[in-house]
């Protein structure tokens, strides 16, 4: 009791300290001392998804839509044009938790989340226990130099097999640290179980897993580098001529970047998109490393999941348009997601709905994949399902339950990962 006392003082004292030190350096604003060009605000008389695309198309992040009322992430410009459009904005002060714990790692009552040491220690474990299951390659850095990795997990792992590859990304959002525990589920799911589940060793023996369990590691360490979370958002890298940091990864993909008015052109939003598609080194990284699956002409990736949290939703493309088919993406293609999409939400409780359904978006993982490589891909919103800011940062309790949640449903796409149209009853012999 005494202990945690002082403890809580010595953080409060260092925290002022911190602030006060660093305003006085840089004569900035205190909130952007600590890197958050944004705030959080309910927006209400948003009603519907042309309204949501509106508020979307001023820069705005939607957290969560509940009741007609957004939760929302905005810069003071977007929150004024917000007013200007004729929304009723009010600011919501964002709770960070004392944490009583060093720097670099998640408050002690969230310790069952993994750090960045602490995720690349389980995945080495993993490979140690399972070689013959798991290999793990570097495919880049990030911004600040940190690995990326993509771990593959299949019988006779160092051999390329001719066989379905599927992929699974996490954490392009900084903060969506859930997502980080979805993988490394995911990893030890498909080896522990190896030889003692089935479905399990059927899908591992005939696959080829491909799991990029962070892709935004230098955000998620500066999310939980204080001891209390920041609600950060985009990686960490520096914007020229603007003293705001960071691009939102999930609008930087090179498939209709910028076209639609689902992201900000603004350095400060917390959807920026960047300053070119790829422009963000994860980005373009992830995106070669799915551009070198291509072998003899032939996208050896068939379907993928990009984890994110909350909302709980299973989401397909577009995102782009709001319209059900769009070049690219005929009424067979559609009905393929719907049907699937439809399927694994029936499995994990999520609702199912084409992404466009929230609001527009542009630049985004899942239109790249399909648009430009024709993965059949979907977007995965994890737990909870309702929440403010505070909904990026679930106890750690709820790890084991939410991220088993999802077994199924990933079994699922792993199943129709040979001919996902097979779902409709469509053949893929001699496509
Ligand atoms: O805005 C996003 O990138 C996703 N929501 S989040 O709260 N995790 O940031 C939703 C993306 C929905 N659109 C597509 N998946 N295309
Ligand atoms: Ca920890
Ligand atoms: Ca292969
Ligand atoms: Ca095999
Ligand atoms: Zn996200």
């Amino acid at each position: 009791m005494r202990r945690q006392r002082l403890s809580f003082v010595a953080a409060a004292v260092a925290t002022v300290v911190v602030v006060l030190s660093g305003g006085a350096a840089t004569g900035q604003p205190a909130a952007d001392d600590a890197g958050r060009a944004t705030a959080e605000y309910l927006v209400s008389g948003a009603r519907g998804t042309d309204a949501r695309t509106e508020v979307g198309g001023t820069g705005a992040v939607i957290n969560s839509i509940e009741h007609g009322m957004l939760n929302i992430t905005a810069t003071p410009g977007e929150a004024r044009d917000l007013r200007e459009l004729g929304y009723r904005v009010e600011r919501q002060e964002f709770r960070q938790r004392a944490s009583g714990r060093s720097a670099m790692d998640f408050p002690r009552k969230d310790s069952g989340f993994h750090n960045y040491d602490e995720m690349m220690a389980e995945i080495d474990k993993a490979v140690a226990d399972h070689p013959n299951l798991i290999s793990r390659q570097v495919i880049g850095q990030s911004y600040q130099g940190r690995d990326i990795l993509a771990v593959k997990i299949s019988d006779n792992p160092d051999a390329d097999e001719d066989e379905p590859e599927v992929l699974f990304t996490h954490q392009q959002h900084a903060r969506e640290h859930l997502t980080v525990e979805m993988a490394l589920y995911s990893m030890n799911l498909f080896t522990d179980s190896y030889g003692s589940d089935a479905k399990i060793t059927d899908m591992v023996d005939n696959r080829e897993i491909w799991i990029v369990p962070t892709m935004n590691p230098d955000g998620s360490e500066y999310d939980i580098e204080t001891g209390s979370y920041r609600g950060w958002r985009k990686n960490r890298q520096p914007n020229s001529g603007s003293r705001h940091v960071g691009t939102d990864m999930n609008r930087n993909w090179a498939y209709k970047w910028g076209c639609c008015h689902g992201s900000s052109g603004d350095p400060s939003s917390d959807a920026y998109r960047g300053s070119g598609p790829e422009s963000a080194p994860e980005v373009k990284l992830v995106a070669d490393f799915v551009r070198s699956r291509v072998v003899d002409g032939v996208q050896q990736i068939t379907a993928a999941i990009d984890f994110h949290t909350f909302s709980e939703l299973v989401l397909w493309p577009y995102g782009h348009t709001a319209d059900d088919t769009a070049p690219g993406l005929d009424a067979e293609d559609h009905k393929v997601f719907k049907t699937l999409g439809e399927q694994m939400a029936q499995t994990n409780g999520y609702t199912p709905e084409q992404a466009s359904d929230l609001y527009i978006t542009d630049g985004t993982i899942d239109d790249w994949l399909w648009g430009e490589q024709g993965i059949y891909s979907y977007t995965f919103e994890m737990f909870p399902g309702s929440g403010g800011l505070d909904g990026f940062y679930p106890d750690d309790e709820v790890i084991d339950r939410e991220t088993s949640r999802n077994k199924d449903a990933i079994l699922h796409l792993l199943s129709y990962a040979d001919c996902p149209p097979r779902v409709i009853g469509q053949s893929c012999d001699g496509a």
